[in-house]
């Protein structure tokens, strides 16, 4: 039995992953800093909390890394933890820097001085491409990294290409492109609006959102994370890009979720109001606005395509349907 250590296994995609890898019959070690509340509620609606066997583990404590790796004898380490919202790094810009770059050195340093052949997954991120130089985007463009978040993405990117190049060691960065679910953190847009929209159809309060002209390769975390063991798995460790090759505006995924929901709008601006009865169902607020934006970004997952053979099955119709019936689900307690 192969043994898993992920990092992050309490968030969106940890959750995702370490569903999958215990359906493939891995040990699955997940590493959690601790808190005075446990955050389970991912593991816990999956049903898999008590299948996986949970270690300290913090991003900013290097003794501490060391010490859960010794414990654990992983196989593999996936590393998913990371302080990944955007908007909040421009406010703890140090902290950030800390997990998202740091943090990965720390695990990098741990399994060259604990055993060297333990593989290495790195979370990196299409937020590496901020002010993009061209689309799409792929493997070889160059990165303008638009927040202290993407900045320190780039440092834990090229650290792990370091330590592969300089110790030989199997590690690998998966250039992510957003990818949501059910499972979404419910400050990122996408679930801030299924669960908005949710919640309006019965109380009728209008969600307050940024840069509804912002545009994203939308995937699911259900294929990105099927996508991560594809790369672990390649005889050769490598980078890849995961992304769809498909862009929608924030205002288009808004405008899917109502149309999925049968309720009829009209836009004002960058106001949407519902035609039946002229109540306000979103507006702006300049403070979701970013101090510098990623207007565009869209993938060219044509390397994971062709040398792992890995292709999304979710489109975005289908994402919604999954995140908006959750959300019916969590809020009203309806199928
Ligand atoms: P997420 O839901 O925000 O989960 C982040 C996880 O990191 C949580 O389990 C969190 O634990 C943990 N964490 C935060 N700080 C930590 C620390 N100091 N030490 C240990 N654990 C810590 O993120 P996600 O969407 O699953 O994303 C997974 C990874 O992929 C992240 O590295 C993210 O930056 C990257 N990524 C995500 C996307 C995307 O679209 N989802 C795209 C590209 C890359 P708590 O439960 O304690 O908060
Ligand atoms: O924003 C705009 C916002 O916060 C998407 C993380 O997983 O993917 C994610 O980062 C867009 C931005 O995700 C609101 O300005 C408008 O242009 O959902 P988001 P993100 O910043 O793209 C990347 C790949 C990661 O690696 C990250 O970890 O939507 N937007 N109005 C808004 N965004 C938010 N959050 N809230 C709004 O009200």
């Amino acid at each position: 039995m192969k043994t898993a250590l992920i990092t992050g296994v309490t968030g969106q995609d940890g959750s995702y992953l370490a569903r999958s890898l215990l359906q493939k019959g891995y040990k699955v070690c997940g590493g959690e800093r601790r808190t005075a509340t446990k955050k389970y509620w991912r593991l816990d609606e999956m049903g898999i909390t008590d299948d996986i066997d949970f270690v300290d583990l913090d991003l900013i404590d290097q003794a501490n890394i060391r010490r859960a790796i010794e414990k654990v004898k992983p196989d593999v380490v996936y590393n998913l933890a990371a302080q990944s919202f955007v908007s909040l790094s421009f406010e703890q810009p140090e902290l950030t820097s800390l997990i998202d770059g740091l943090g990965v050195l720390r695990i990098l340093e741990s399994i060259k001085q604990v055993n060297k052949n333990i593989k290495f997954y790195q979370a990196s991120t299409s937020e590496l491409y901020g002010k993009i130089f061209e689309t799409p985007q792929n493997e070889k463009t160059k990165f303008w990294p638009r927040s202290p978040y993407g900045v320190a993405k780039i440092f834990g990117h090229h650290i792990t290409i370091n330590y592969r190049e300089a110790y030989d060691m199997f590690a690998c960065c998966g250039i992510l492109f957003n990818h949501e679910s059910r499972m979404r953190g419910e400050d990122f847009v996408t679930r801030k609006i299924t669960k908005g929209i949710a919640l309006w159809k019965k109380e009728q309060k209008p969600i307050i959102l940024g840069n509804i002209h912002a545009e994203r390769d939308w995937g699911h975390a259900e294929d990105y994370t099927e996508g991560m063991q594809m790369i672990m798995n390649y005889k050769i460790a490598d980078d890849y890009v995961l992304a769809t090759g498909k862009k929608h505006t924030v205002k288009e995924f808004l405008e899917t979720v109502l149309s999925y929901l049968n309720i009829s709008y009209y836009w004002k601006g960058d106001e949407c109001f519902d035609k039946k009865n002229n109540i306000l169902i979103s507006t702006i607020d300049k403070k979701y606005f970013r101090p510098s934006e990623v207007d565009l970004l869209i993938g060219d997952p044509t390397k994971a395509k062709t040398i792992l053979g890995w292709a999304p099955k979710y489109n975005l119709e289908k994402i919604i349907i999954d995140m908006v019936d959750a959300d019916l689900k969590r809020y009203y307690n309806k199928n």
